[in-house]
């Protein structure tokens, strides 16, 4: 009997330790072969390395944060200053073809169209007799940050682990075996730099030194030094002019460090050699055991604020790329949790205070030269990247992006002033690392000025999330100029006297009545733009008791802004013209924009614009490339339908084999576009958040678009919401919040919706919400009324009874709310 029960208890730990196990492990029983989209990422926001996991040769692939080709340069082109007039006639006057001709050659820039981000290299370890290998197993551990593979051969069990770490600042592999004396490899750097060399030293180091390369006319002077030095427990290490040899260790650590003389955009004096060798003399000393103790804890201080149990299934049983492959046919609702979670581990790893911004790529890269040059693309995807770095309580690894943000506003300002004429600062559809502002891809793509707008929004969110004034007074300058750019800019429609953005565009969509330019002027999603910019400036101000006759001037150029418009087919329309094609499915939907990210578009507030952005939804489609898809997910959370959301989420979760066409996620997990662009893993990531927490709609709305697959039994804790709320934890049954727990950091009326009614702990009830909530972090501005076409058809929401309650708040207090 007391053995059947050891062989029971046994049993149980097993199947407990593996579902928990598989809950936060991405893992594979084959390696990845020569695929870089099967390899796993590693990165402590400045070194990334994608680790192969093959057999009788490791590939471990570096990326540097700032490893990028060219030098500090500008890419404006004046020209346009005096061509703006006759530009803006030929638009007004319906001649989009002749002013894209004419922006092509005044407003694009004639010098760098942006600059590269760039790889390092690779370390290769080579062994030898391990053809014949069996067990094999490799996984991505992303809940402590930690690359594993495992195999045997001859009888003996080979691992090696591979982080990045945080604290030291660098790649480290750990090599054993459980037979002593049993490792022997040749490790060597290779490289696609064309200036980079590689070499041994004389203390058996292995070394790539390099200057990066020169690209549409800007000199690369971007310098790296790479250093790999190994540590044995027992056996020999030698070396030859391009290898370190190792021969019969019971274990080996690679200690690997790479710097650049990148100091800032402007400033590129800084020493690579010394710096590579700093960090690696300071950690190398250390055990392996040491540093991954304090990597994991460095990692896990950002990573365990958030745990998301949407439910298990024997189908999260199986290895990473089968549960992908099966997830849009079963129900595996762990694996929408897993990768939930990998969005959080990835932007942990790409985008740390101090470093570069994650990406296109995050911080992996192998080409020289990468889809879209691995930049920034500002009319969506850097954006993307950072939608779930406040809400999914990761707000410090916002702060590259805002300090990027905070640079562009510096290089920014000439642009505006030599392009345009404008004051203040602006930034077009991409960047890079040298912040360049100018005008890029030829102006269907690039005659866009919303680049700064739009990002400069991300330093107001940042304060809506922490009520920091003095921060508030810090960035006030650079929401100031922001909002200076197009006061100065705006020009009134000669046809609708509107004030109106012109040359604008929609974002690389063209209607075919525009003899398929994209040029136009008072494009819907740059009208959103404008008012948020306006009304961000005016807020801030506001509230730092400053520049009143300034807001007098936004407030008086906002009420003369287009309002949205719903067109013949009863879409919102893209353009100011009605003239959107019902059958197009582009994948940017610029125009939605006002729904998500930003908040002018409410079921509740705006249900007439809401009907129109479903249908505008609705034509365009689910199916598209990964970061749309991703949008997608965010968009129809705010449409508070779960199961359309979880629709775009299977979509999205689809396998994409290399070289494929079509929208979908690799084995890796890593998004593809395709190819790899790690948008839309983040994108969807806060549409997760979205679909159980929602916080822009003037009220804190916990579970507004819960899918029927997750409804039966789940919790989430530690996301994050505007107004300086913790939502400590939320417990969910059937579909009905049983229990939530939220915590005020900064006190004020906590305006809470809820899909059932709720008490406070104890049975108290709580007070329904009435009137305008008080609580100014969640002060909404009101939407302009729309122009309606007489031809669209308006469906009313279909909206699921809610409970809305006010529950006042002090800061630092826990409030808990029960269900029925
Ligand atoms: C924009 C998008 C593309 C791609 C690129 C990086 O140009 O239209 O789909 O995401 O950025």
């Amino acid at each position: 009997m007391k053995q059947i029960f050891l062989v029971l208890l046994l049993l149980a730990t097993i199947v407990c330790f593996s579902q928990n196990n598989a809950d936060l492990k991405l893992w594979y029983n084959k390696p990845s072969g020569n695929v870089w989209e099967n390899a796993l990422p590693i990165g402590n926001g400045r070194l990334g390395a994608m680790v192969y996991g093959n057999v009788d040769t490791e590939t471990v692939q570096l990326n540097e944060h700032t490893v990028w080709s060219g030098s500090p340069n500008r890419n404006d082109n004046p020209l346009i200053l005096d061509s703006l007039a006759e530009i803006r006639k030929l638009i007004f006057e319906g001649r989009q073809k002749e002013a894209e001709a004419m922006a092509n050659r005044t407003i694009i820039s004639k010098t760098s169209q942006g600059q590269m981000f760039e790889p390092v290299g690779s370390l290769r370890l080579a062994f030898e007799g391990q053809e014949n290998y069996t067990n094999y197993y490799r996984e991505l551990d992303i809940e402590r940050a930690i690359e594993k593979t495992t195999y045997n051969v001859d009888g003996v069990t080979y691992t090696r682990e591979a982080i990045a770490s945080f604290p030291d600042r660098l790649i480290v592999m750990h090599l054993t075996a459980n037979k002593p004396k049993s490792i022997s490899f040749t490790a060597l750097f290779s490289t696609p730099q064309p200036k980079a060399t590689i070499a041994t030293t004389s203390s058996k180091e292995l070394t790539i030194a390099g200057t990066t390369i020169d690209h549409e006319g800007v000199e690369g002077k971007v310098k790296f030094k790479g250093i790999a030095r190994i540590k044995l427990d027992g056996g020999t290490l030698s070396s030859n002019d391009t290898s370190l040899i190792v021969k019969n260790a019971n274990a080996a650590t690679i200690y690997i460090s790479i710097a650049t003389n990148f100091k800032s955009y402007n400033d590129i004096s800084g020493n690579e050699n010394e710096r590579a060798a700093a960090y690696l003399d300071k950690a190398y000393p250390k055990s392996f055991a040491d540093i991954l103790k304090a990597h994991v804890l460095a990692y896990q201080n950002y990573f365990n604020r958030v745990k998301l149990n949407l439910g298990g299934s024997d189908a999260a049983k199986l290895p990473t790329d089968e549960r992908l492959k099966n997830f849009a046919s079963t129900s595996d609702p762990q694996f929408a949790a897993l990768y939930f979670q990998y969005g959080r581990y990835l932007l942990i790893s790409s985008s740390q205070p101090g470093g570069q911004p994650a990406n296109l790529q995050g911080i992996w890269n192998n080409k020289l030269f990468p889809p879209w040059d691995s930049k920034y693309t500002i009319n969506i995807n850097a954006e993307m990247n950072y939608w779930p770095a406040e809400k999914t309580n990761l707000a410090e690894l916002h702060e590259p992006f805002l300090k990027m943000v905070k640079e562009l506003s510096q290089t920014g300002q000439q642009t505006a002033k030599d392009m345009y004429g404008a004051g203040g600062w602006m930034a077009h559809h991409n960047t890079d690392i040298w912040r360049a502002t100018g005008a890029v891809d030829g102006a269907f793509w690039g005659a866009w000025s919303n680049g700064g707008g739009w990002t400069s929004q991300h330093l107001w969110e940042h304060y809506l999330y922490n009520g920091d004034k003095d921060y508030l007074a810090s960035i006030y300058p650079i929401l100031k100029g922001a909002a200076t750019f197009y006061a100065d800019f705006l020009v009134e429609h000669p046809k609708y006297h509107w004030l109106v953005i012109c040359p604008d565009m929609s974002p690389e969509n063209a209607p075919k009545a525009h003899q398929g330019s994209s040029l136009d002027a008072g494009v819907t999603m740059t009208n959103q733009i404008v008012f948020d910019v306006f009304s961000t400036a005016i807020r801030a101000a506001q509230i730092l008791n400053k520049d009143a006759s300034f807001v007098d001037t936004l407030q008086q150029k906002r009420s003369h802004l287009a309002p949205m418009h719903i067109g013949q087919y009863g879409q919102l329309q893209e353009w100011l013209d009605d003239v959107d094609d019902p059958n197009d499915h582009h994948r940017h939907i610029s125009h939605l924009y006002g729904l998500f990210p930003s908040n002018q578009i409410s079921p509740y507030r705006t249900p007439q614009l809401y009907s129109g952005a479903k249908n505008t939804l609705e034509q365009r489609s689910d199916v598209s490339t990964g970061w749309s898809m991703g949008w997608k997910v965010n968009w129809w959370a705010k449409m508070l339908d779960g199961n359309h959301a979880y629709k775009l989420i299977q979509n999205q979760l689809s396998p994409v084999g290399v070289n494929e066409a079509g929208g979908g996620t690799y084995n890796n997990l890593f998004d593809a576009h395709p190819p790899f662009q790690i948008d839309g893993n983040f994108g969807c990531t806060s549409g997760i958040a979205e679909m159980l927490m929602q916080s822009e709609d003037g009220e804190l709305h916990l579970l507004p678009a819960l899918p029927d697959v997750w409804q039966a039994d789940g919790s989430v804790s530690g996301l994050r919401a505007r107004g300086g709320f913790e939502v400590v934890s939320i417990e969910w049954k059937s579909g009905k919040l049983v229990k939530a727990v939220i915590k005020s950091n900064l006190g004020g009326n906590l305006r809470l919706r809820v899909p059932n009614e709720m008490k406070l702990n104890g049975g108290a009830s709580l007070k329904k919400a009435t009137g305008e909530n008080t609580n100014t972090f969640f002060q909404t501005e009101k939407t302009p009324e729309p122009i309606i076409s007489p031809k669209a058809t308006i469906n009313a929401p279909q909206l699921k009874t809610t409970w809305v309650y006010d529950i006042p708040t002090q800061k630092g207090k826990e409030y808990i709310i029960i269900g029925d």
